[in-house]
């Protein structure tokens, strides 16, 4: 916007969909309101994530807003799993649709921010927008936002070109007739390496940990399929609106015979994606039941990888399968197959530094010309804590969570009144479907809203009490799954020095959990 204004009821911090869908709807609740985004345009992690095969892993039909039925008629997705420049397509025809850029700054970085106790309002500093000042903060920063920096010993040194995945560059990159090294194996590494190895001369990949990725079977979206949904689709939102899956599912008590568990695990083959391991029950809870699905992975690796010893070093133990985040892959395990790709395993030969021709591992060097580092993110709270809010009696968001993330619902924290995470710890947000965490949070801060306009109140804010009462269910229901059996970025365990405590809430029925909240006059927040 080209005025100059240095206020607004609202301030959003990010333009991806949380971002815009809070803003479409603070508009439509006649707030002012002004976002800012680091980036140049609308997409969030769907902006920089441009690397060769980056698709989302949750159908993409699915992958889509409910609210808008107008967006729904007007994009057509073209495959099961669409690819980023698609996904990014469709972010830009929600902003044109609802004509959100006018409300947003890009290329500006919310820096800070400090509540002002006095005037009951967030001070906000941007890097190229100076100062604003808003009644609310919104942070729909996105759980995988920021990304685990390489840090390696002499990495400055390399001479050859070095990419990141999340940071990608907008013009592509060309490797062909290039010795390529990847460093790390999770799902950004797992889509990305066939392509790469098409084009390339040589690839090597480091891997540190193996990861179960499990087949895709993407492809277009068959015409039947397509009338499929759309004939079912009012019904499947009335489910998410009650906060049911939406989809078939076996009951949750479902005790199969060894027999039965070994013929269902199949469906993690033929299923196609994540998804699959939803139509497991208890499959992050029960040990047969996630033992008995993880061997079954482990034997198709063995199935596919025709090398004896890559198939060994390729097959992931020590950890349940699901509570990494499974993969979701075209052709991964089969690339290894082609002569001109190879892994090298970083737990038989620990990777000492970056040398300016290439890798150094314990054993030797791999000379290469290009190295693209896949090394994650700082999950779910790493945005947050970079720009390090500072609430009430200037405490601020990264000495209240030294010890560990805290939050109510994942919504709002303790001590930072007037503030809202979009998809903050301790929400279902990346364990289900991420567009149906954020328009779950969005829904429920617009009554919140709805209320303190009503009551003229000027603050809102959670007790301590009501937020420690959540953390304690969120950890009980943590510690009935498997998942604090691995060292994954949902733990906070891939980055050094984070606490460990499993930051998405795993338990069932959230959605219900926030309409109750809604229904019973918000327990737990005080307007005032
Ligand atoms: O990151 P990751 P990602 N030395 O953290 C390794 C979503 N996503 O960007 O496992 C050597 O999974 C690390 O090793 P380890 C999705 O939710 C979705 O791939 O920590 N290696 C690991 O192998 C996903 O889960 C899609 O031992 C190092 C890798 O780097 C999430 O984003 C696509 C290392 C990082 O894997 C993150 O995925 C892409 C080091 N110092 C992403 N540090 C879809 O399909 C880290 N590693 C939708």
């Amino acid at each position: 916007m080209s005025d100059n204004r240095t206020t607004a009821d609202c301030i959003v911090v990010g333009a991806g969909f949380g971002g815009m869908y809070l803003v479409h709807r603070l508009r439509e609740a006649g707030y002012s309101v002004q976002g800012f985004d680091a980036a140049g345009d609308v997409g969030g992690t769907w902006y920089w994530n441009r690397y060769p095969g980056a698709r989302c892993d949750i159908p993409s039909l699915l992958y889509s807003y409910s609210w808008s039925d107008k967006l729904r008629h007007n994009f057509r997705w073209s495959e099961k799993y669409a690819t980023q420049p698609e996904i990014l397509e469709y972010a830009q025809l929600v902003a044109d649709t609802y004509d959100l850029r006018p409300f947003f700054r890009f290329s500006t970085r919310v820096e800070s921010a400090r509540y002002d106790e006095a005037n009951c309002e967030w001070v906000v500093e941007t890097d190229a927008a100076g100062t604003w000042r808003g009644k609310y903060l919104f942070l729909a920063t996105g759980c995988l936002s920021v990304p685990n920096e390489p840090d390696f010993p002499g990495q400055d040194s390399f001479q050859g070109d070095s990419y990141q995945t999340s940071t990608w560059p907008h013009e592509g990159v060309d490797f062909s007739g290039k010795r390529v090294a990847v460093i790390g194996t999770g799902s950004s590494a797992i889509q990305s390496i066939p392509l790469i190895a098409e084009q390339a001369e040589s690839v090597h990949v480091f891997q540190r940990t193996p990861n179960f990725s499990l087949p895709a079977l993407n492809g277009p979206i068959p015409e039947e399929e397509r009338q499929a949904f759309e004939a079912m689709y009012e019904d499947y939102r009335a489910a998410l609106a009650a906060g049911e899956p939406g989809i078939e599912m076996l009951p949750e008590d479902w005790e199969p015979s060894d027999e039965e568990l070994a013929e269902h695990v199949k469906i993690l083959w033929n299923g196609g994606g994540l998804v699959s391991t939803v139509q497991i029950p208890r499959l992050t809870k029960d040990e047969r039941i996630n033992a008995a699905a993880a061997e079954f992975v482990r034997e198709r690796i063995q199935d596919i990888v025709d090398d004896p010893d890559t198939a060994r070093r390729l097959t992931p133990h020590g950890y349940p399968i699901a509570t990494k985040r499974a993969c979701v892959d075209t052709n991964y395990y089969q690339t290894y197959n082609l002569p001109h790709v190879h892994l090298v395993s970083l737990q038989e030969e620990p990777l000492v530094e970056i040398t300016p021709q290439g890798v150094k591992t314990e054993a030797r060097e791999y000379p290469v010309d290009a190295i693209v580092y896949a090394l994650g993110f700082d999950a779910m709270t790493g945005a947050l804590t970079r720009i390090n809010p500072v609430g009430r009696n200037g405490l601020s968001l990264q000495d209240a969570w030294a010890e560990g993330p805290t939050s109510f619902l994942g919504t709002t924290v303790a001590g930072f009144p007037n503030l809202f995470t979009i998809t903050g710890p301790f929400s279902p947000s990346v364990i289900q479907n991420v567009i149906l965490s954020i328009e779950q949070h969005v829904d429920w801060i617009m009554e919140v809203l709805a209320r303190a306009r009503e009551a003229g109140s000027a603050t809102i804010e959670i007790t301590r009490e009501a937020q420690q009462q959540w953390m304690d269910h969120a950890a009980d229901e943590a510690n009935q799954t498997l998942f604090p059996q691995a060292g994954s970025w949902y733990m906070g365990a891939n980055i050094a020095g984070k606490p460990r405590v499993l930051m998405p809430y795993v338990g069932r029925e959230y959605k219900q959990k926030l309409d109750a909240n809604i229904s019973e006059g918000f327990p737990g927040l005080v307007f005032s």
